[in-house]
């Protein structure tokens, strides 16, 4: 059984791998670490500790104290709030990564997970069927930080045999925990604005078209990627990984199927510009060809959930 540290355990996609991870390998094996207790469903979900995910002693006494061998390294400061505080989002997101591929290197731990984004892209990339290989010159602070730790993954693994795996993961839409400061956070937000009020100002314009995933396909990649053999995983910086494409115009409309008064409007704002310099759809060949991935939530399944849930949730 893997002895598991999820750092960043609060957040968006680090709760819901929280979850997911203790159901497959028991609550035991898994544990949730965070800066704060914000989290208390995570916290209350088993083994937790407090880890600052920049303080490499902080990480490294929570590895020893529970025999860590594979971290799953969510935390990390998105595209928005990145172009906000830029010294911050360089230091939050390249400090973790070398204090990860440092505590391998070491011998401290096995098995690492780190997730890379669209965002390694940029507006000289081609933006339909973005492929594995291509030019990659991003315009955000958040994307050089993915970008250039795609590169030090890629070299930690050659130069020192690290057991390092990446996704470039889309935007991921999801109802149980809010994301935060992220461009694609408005498919989301766009959901519970329909339960809430029925109406919604979208900060992207109605045609902007990004790559996009449900939560459960996410977390599948996840767990698929970290599961197979390591003679499968052939690329050691990130996968492309893809599922849905859609624009602000077409989700409000898959919303109308459920909620016929709806309405939405668009007030773009800076991160318009962000989204605009990231591909509209992507190529996954590698992903599917090498370790099998396939997605199961398209627009309509996705919406037919997500309105689901929280309709029980704000019941
Ligand atoms: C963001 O919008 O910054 C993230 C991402 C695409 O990595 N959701």
């Amino acid at each position: 059984m893997p002895r598991v540290l999820i750092i960043g355990a609060g957040g968006q996609i680090g709760s819901e791998l929280t979850f997911k991870l203790k159901d497959i390998y028991g609550s035991e094996n898994v544990v949730a670490t965070d800066i704060n207790f914000n989290n208390l469903d995570v916290v209350n979900s088993g083994l937790f500790e407090i880890v600052d995910a920049q303080d490499y002693n902080s990480i490294r006494t929570c590895v020893e104290k529970h025999q860590i061998d594979t971290i799953y390294l969510m935390a990390a400061m998105l595209s928005a709030t990145g172009e906000k505080y830029p010294m911050k989002a360089w230091d939050l997101n390249m400090d973790s990564l070398f204090h990860v591929l440092n505590l391998a290197k070491e011998g401290f731990i096995k098995h690492i997970f780190w997730p890379s984004s669209i965002a390694v892209f940029g507006p000289t990339t081609p933006q339909v069927q973005t492929p594995q290989h291509t030019t990659m010159e991003p315009t955000t602070v958040y994307g050089i930080t993915k970008q250039v730790g795609e590169r030090w993954c890629e070299y930690y693994h050659t130069k020192y045999g690290v057991d390092v795996r990446s996704l470039r993961y889309p935007g991921i839409i999801s109802w149980k925990t809010m994301p935060g400061g992220g461009t694609t956070d408005y498919a989301v937000e766009i959901y519970h604005k329909a339960i809430l009020e029925g109406e919604y100002t979208c900060f992207l314009s109605e045609n902007t078209e990004l790559p996009m995933m449900f939560m459960d396909d996410a977390i599948n990649a996840t767990v698929q990627l970290m599961q197979a053999n390591p003679e499968d995983v052939k690329i050691r910086s990130s996968y492309n990984l893809a599922a849905i494409n859609f624009t602000p115009k077409q989700i409000s409309e898959a919303i109308q199927k459920h909620i016929p008064e709806f309405k939405i409007s668009y007030e773009p704002d800076f991160r318009q510009q962000i989204a605009d310099s990231w591909p509209k759809s992507i190529n996954d060949t590698s992903a599917r060809t090498d370790w099998n991935w396939k997605h199961e939530f398209d627009l309509e399944k996705m919406t037919s959930e997500m309105i689901t849930q929280l309709r029980k949730t704000y019941k």
